[in-house]
């Protein structure tokens, strides 16, 4: 249901408006969700695993056309299959990666470590190496990433036995409290610090970054998020560091939502991720 709302929010005639080519594929098509319990610490693996193919498909073949493809989920776990895409699309093109994971939880358990199984838990594990071989290895050898390749922004939420993880792994994490005692401005010229003309910036943006308050429309609320001038100083922000060649818009469910407003709020960022800014900058 995310991809539909962001579309009935009108982020493809956002984009249109900004003067850019936007070509809406669809939806992919892969196996209904089971919704049943984990089995050896992760909930629906064949299906997770089959979505994340994919995916990395669409998205590889979008990037090798030209494109800036922007995958619309559902569940983070696609990140995998996205950003393992991204990340072969780098190798060949001789590329650094940099990958912005905009989120209120760091994404970073192992089956062994989870409180749920849902493998929207596991993402950055499974890209730094950690976990299945069907979604280590989905481009071929793990890891698809180095774990310095990402900047960690609004996370409020890791498992204790995650943190231990995260640390042994030295992820790059601008935590609440760090952008509270340093302001976002400063957390965000840290992430995008060493962004030159070499880099692509993979922004994968999971809702549930954002405060509740401004954002219910997602299945996983966190409070003490950024709040809506945060949210559009940190779009604005990689706006003008220029180079985003992907994006993932994730975890979005409008059936917490009240009247679309998350999609409408998520349009709004992507418009400002994509360089509108007030008349001040223009
Ligand atoms: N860390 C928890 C909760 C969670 C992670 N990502 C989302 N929720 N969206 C877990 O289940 O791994
Ligand atoms: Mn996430
Ligand atoms: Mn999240």
């Amino acid at each position: 249901m995310g991809p539909e709302a962001l579309r009935v929010a009108g982020l493809a005639e956002a984009l249109r408006e900004r003067g850019l080519t936007v070509i809406d594929r669809g939806n992919l098509s892969g196996p209904v969700n089971p919704w049943l319990p984990p089995v050896d610490g992760y909930r629906h693996i064949d299906e997770v695993v089959h979505w994340n193919r994919v995916t990395m498909d669409a998205v590889y073949l979008s990037l090798g056309r030209g494109e800036l493809p922007i995958l619309l989920g559902g569940d983070h776990c696609l990140g995998i299959g996205s950003i393992t895409a991204v990340a072969r699309y780098c190798r060949e093109k001789g590329k650094t990666l940099r990958v912005l994971w905009l989120d209120a939880h760091a994404d970073f358990n192992t089956h062994e470590v989870t409180p749920s199984g849902n493998v929207h838990g596991m993402p950055v594990s499974c890209l730094c190496g950690l976990g299945p071989k069907a979604l280590t290895e989905l481009g071929g050898s793990a890891p698809a990433v180095r774990p310095e390749a990402f900047r960690q922004i609004g996370i409020r939420s890791v498992d204790a036995g995650e943190k231990k993880l995260v640390k042994e792994y030295g992820l790059d994490i601008y935590d609440m409290r760090y952008i509270d005692e340093i302001g976002m401005k400063k957390a965000m010229e840290e992430a995008l610090e060493g962004v030159d003309d070499n880099t692509h910036l993979h922004v994968s943006f999971d809702v549930d970054f954002l405060d509740p308050a401004i954002a219910p429309g997602v299945g996983t609320t966190v409070p003490g998020g950024p709040n809506y001038r945060e949210a559009q100083l940190v779009m604005e922000m990689i706006a003008d560091a220029g180079h985003v060649g992907s994006i993932d818009i994730v975890e979005l469910n409008p059936a917490f939502d009240e009247h679309n407003k998350t999609a409408q709020l998520a349009v709004d960022l992507v418009e400002s991720l994509f360089g509108k800014s007030t008349l001040m900058r223009d």
